[in-house]
C-alpha cells in the first residue's frame, strides 16, 4: 500500500493528517504544494483543487481531512478512536463540532475591524467552553491521553491559539484549565509538532501578517 499526502504547509485540515501519519507512524510520502502555483494535473488527483488529499496507491483519492483521518484510523487498526461503539460515536461527534471551530478561524483571520474580531472571538470562546464542561463531566478525557481523531482536529487550532494568545486569548487557564491542559500538552506532542515544516509560531505569525483581514494583524503587530 503507498499513501500519498498532498499539502499546503500552513494549511490546518493538511495538518489533522499529518497528525494522524504521524501518530500511527504509517510511512507515505508528501507532496508540498504552492497554493498560488499548483501543478498544472492537479485536479486529476484531487477533482475540487483541494489539499489535503490523500492517494492511495496511485489508484484512488480520499478528500476532506475527517474522511482522510478515518481512512488511516481504519487502515492501521482503529487505535485512534474508543473500541466501544457509542464512546467512538461521542468522539466522533464532537470531532465534527471542534472541525466547525476551524470555521470560526477563518473567520477570525478574516475579521477586518476590532468588533468583528470579538464577536468571532466570543463565539469560540463559548465553544471552547463546552468542551472544557464535557472534560469536567469525564465525556471527554483529560490530558494526557492517548491521542484520537479529536486531538488530530484540535491540534492545529491549539497551536493558532498559542501563537495569538498574548494578544487575542480564547483559553484562560483559570476559567478553562482542562483546556489549557489539553492544549500544552497536545502542542508539545512529537506528532504534532512535526505536522508542520519550520518553525510553527514565526511561519503563523507571517501567515497573520500577510493574509489576515486586518484586525488580527493590527493586535499582533501593536502589543
Ligand atoms: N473540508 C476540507 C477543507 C479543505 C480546505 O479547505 N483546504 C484548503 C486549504 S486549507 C484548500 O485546499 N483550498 C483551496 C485553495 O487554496 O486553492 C477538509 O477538511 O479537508
Amino acid at each position: 500500500m503507498t499513501l500519498e499526502l498532498y499539502i499546503f504547509n500552513m494549511c490546518p485540515h493538511c495538518q489533522r493528517v499529518r497528525v494522524l501519519l504521524n501518530s500511527l507512524a504509517l510511512p507515505h510520502q508528501l507532496h508540498r504544494l504552492d497554493p498560488s502555483n499548483k501543478p498544472p494535473n492537479f485536479t486529476t488527483i484531487s477533482p475540487l483543487g483541494t489539499v489535503p488529499v490523500l492517494r492511495v496507491n496511485d489508484q484512488a483519492s480520499i478528500l476532506d481531512s475527517l474522511a482522510i483521518n478515518e481512512y488511516l484510523n481504519d487502515y492501521a487498526g482503529g487505535s485512534m478512536l474508543p473500541a466501544d461503539t457509542l464512546a467512538r460515536g461521542v468522539v466522533r461527534g464532537w470531532t465534527g463540532f471542534a472541525s466547525d471551530i476551524q470555521g470560526d478561524m477563518v473567520k477570525l483571520m478574516a475579521a477586518e475591524t476590532e468588533q468583528s474580531l470579538l464577536s468571532v472571538a466570543a463565539t469560540m470562546t463559548k465553544k471552547l467552553q463546552v468542551l472544557e464542561k464535557l472534560i469536567a463531566q469525564a465525556i471527554l478525557p483529560v490530558a494526557p491521553h492517548a491521542l484520537t481523531l479529536l486531538d488530530a482536529v484540535m491540534a492545529p487550532l491549539f497551536l493558532r491559539f498559542n501563537v495569538m494568545h498574548n494578544h487575542l486569548p480564547l483559553i484562560d487557564a483559570s476559567t478553562m484549565p482542562h483546556m489549557q491542559a489539553w492544549q500544552s500538552w497536545l502542542i508539545a506532542e512529537p506528532a504534532v509538532v512535526n505536522s508542520v515544516d519550520g518553525d510553527f509560531s514565526a511561519l503563523f505569525q507571517r501567515f497573520i501578517e500577510q493574509r489576515s483581514g486586518g484586525a488580527l494583524a493590527a493586535r499582533m503587530d501593536g502589543e
